[in-house]
């Protein structure tokens, strides 16, 4: 049996100091793809130690590229060009990480070899057809189970042709996988989305010199191009500074500044939240690094109030709705979400999962088909199960800072995919938090 990684965290204190969150998740595999798949050396800083970005790391590893470190955040990684990958020995496991594999589905689908995508039971539940039907109209082969879960079992083909697809979802990792197929496909591949989502693979794909078109809600390439290394600073994650917006906004007497966070329009939907609910967060040192836009930011604690959440900024904030919610328990009044049933089928079902956390808290939480409802109040301590997934972990430690008791978690190992260090890190700002195994 697999032992429980548990957060046992005691009720009370306030976040303090000056800090800095470890490196984007979405940026760190995009730069180890992108830099494997260019002509040349790429140098990458500030990458995250986390296991998704080491599984996108190792998956290129066992296809030929020789990739240094990480060591400190450094990694070296010698490109071989768009053609140069050698089929890997083994499935490629990709842990509990749907960016790894969908975005691999869609690079892999044009190369000359066969290879199979496998991952964790959370990950082997996930959608994925969302990216083998449009790569299927590209001229794609991948087998899935019949309920269109991995293994995905991609066979070589032909060749792909680039095809003008309208996405039914609003989704980054749609978007990616076909640009990344695209560059493998006979003419232009183009994807029109239904709203903005993250686009750290455009602005990625222009900094290695390959064009991306822009229209509209429409993004297109050409297919054929080469890629040029370059050197990345991959800024820190706005997704796991959310953890410490929310607890320092909740925690009275609070006050913590975040260093160097990744400031990218399509990300910072937790910012805009927070601030309609009346958080104090000042926005300082704004800057671009490497094609993406950084700033420091300082954060008081403030007496929150419930708000309907406005439907454009759910794809801006799809992943920071575990905290938020946490932040709606704290405030005064209701909370309402509509528009995110997306966020049914993540690392868990977030809805369900944080609804029944919040419940075991003491809090009234009603989840919806594409939502939830949450009323303001107080917590109580108790148990919840985050499901294996991190961001409910993150959550949940955070609530205990307005919880009259201890709240302890269980099933936090995945943490560790996109949050290493949480438990040290936040224990340094204040929160009163121990980890052990059972
Ligand atoms: O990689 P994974 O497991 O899908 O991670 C999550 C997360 O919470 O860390 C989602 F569960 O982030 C996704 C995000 O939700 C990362 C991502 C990306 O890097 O392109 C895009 C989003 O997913 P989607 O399905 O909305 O495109």
């Amino acid at each position: 049996m697999s032992s429980n990684l548990r957060f046992e965290v005691r009720p009370g204190g306030v976040l303090r100091g000056d800090i800095r969150v470890p490196g984007d998740k979405s940026i760190s595999h995009r730069s180890i793809m992108l830099g494997s798949l260019a002509w040349g050396t790429t140098q990458v800083e500030g990458f995250l130690e986390g296991d998704d970005a080491l599984a996108t790391l190792r998956a290129f590893r066992a296809m030929g590229v020789e990739i240094e470190g990480p060591a400190d955040g450094k990694v070296t990684i010698h490109g071989v060009g768009t053609h140069g990958l050698q089929a890997p020995d083994e499935p490629l496991d990709l842990g509990n990480s749907g960016t790894s594999m969908r975005l691999l589905a869609g690079l892999l689908a044009g190369q000359g070899f066969e290879v199979t995508l496998i991952g964790d039971d959370s990950l082997s539940r996930r959608p994925m057809k969302r990216v083998t039907e449009p790569l299927a109209l590209m001229g794609a082969e991948i087998n899935t189970t019949p309920k269109g879960t991995a293994p995905l079992v991609i066979r070589p083909v032909d060749g792909l042709r680039g095809i003008d697809y309208e996405m039914p979802v609003a989704s980054a990792q749609v978007k990616s996988c076909l640009l990344l197929a695209g560059l493998y496909a006979d003419g232009e591949t183009w994807v029109t989305e239904p709203a903005p989502t993250r686009d750290h693979t455009e602005r990625m794909l222009r900094g290695f010199g390959y064009e991306v078109m822009e229209e509209g809600p429409r993004r297109g390439l050409r297919g054929g191009g080469s890629l040029t290394a370059c050197d990345i600073d991959v800024p820190s994650d706005i997704s796991s500074a959310a953890f410490f917006l929310v607890g320092a906004s909740i925690a009275e007497g609070s006050e913590l500044t975040l260093r160097h966070v990744g400031m990218n329009p399509t990300r910072d939907g937790v910012i805009n939240i927070l601030r309609r609910m009346g958080a104090d967060i000042v926005v300082s040192n704004e800057r671009e690094v490497g094609g993406e836009p950084v700033a420091d930011l300082r954060v008081r604690s403030a007496r929150l109030k419930g708000i309907r959440i406005p439907k454009d900024q759910v794809p801006l904030a799809i992943d920071e709705f575990p905290a938020l919610f946490v932040a709606a328990a704290c405030a005064e009044g209701e909370t309402v979400l509509t528009g995110a049933e997306e966020l049914r089928v993540k690392e868990s079902d977030r809805i369900q999962v944080m609804a029944d956390g919040l419940q075991a808290l003491g809090v009234q939480a009603d989840p919806t088909p594409d939502g939830i409802v949450i009323q303001g109040g107080s917590l109580s301590g108790g148990r919840v199960d985050s499901h294996g997934d991190h961001r409910i972990a993150m959550a949940f430690a955070m609530a205990a800072l307005r919880a009259d008791g201890e709240i302890v978690i269980d099933d936090c190992a995945n943490v560790n995919t996109s949050f290493p260090g949480f438990v040290a890190l936040a224990a340094s700002t204040g929160l009163q938090i121990g980890a052990s195994d059972e």
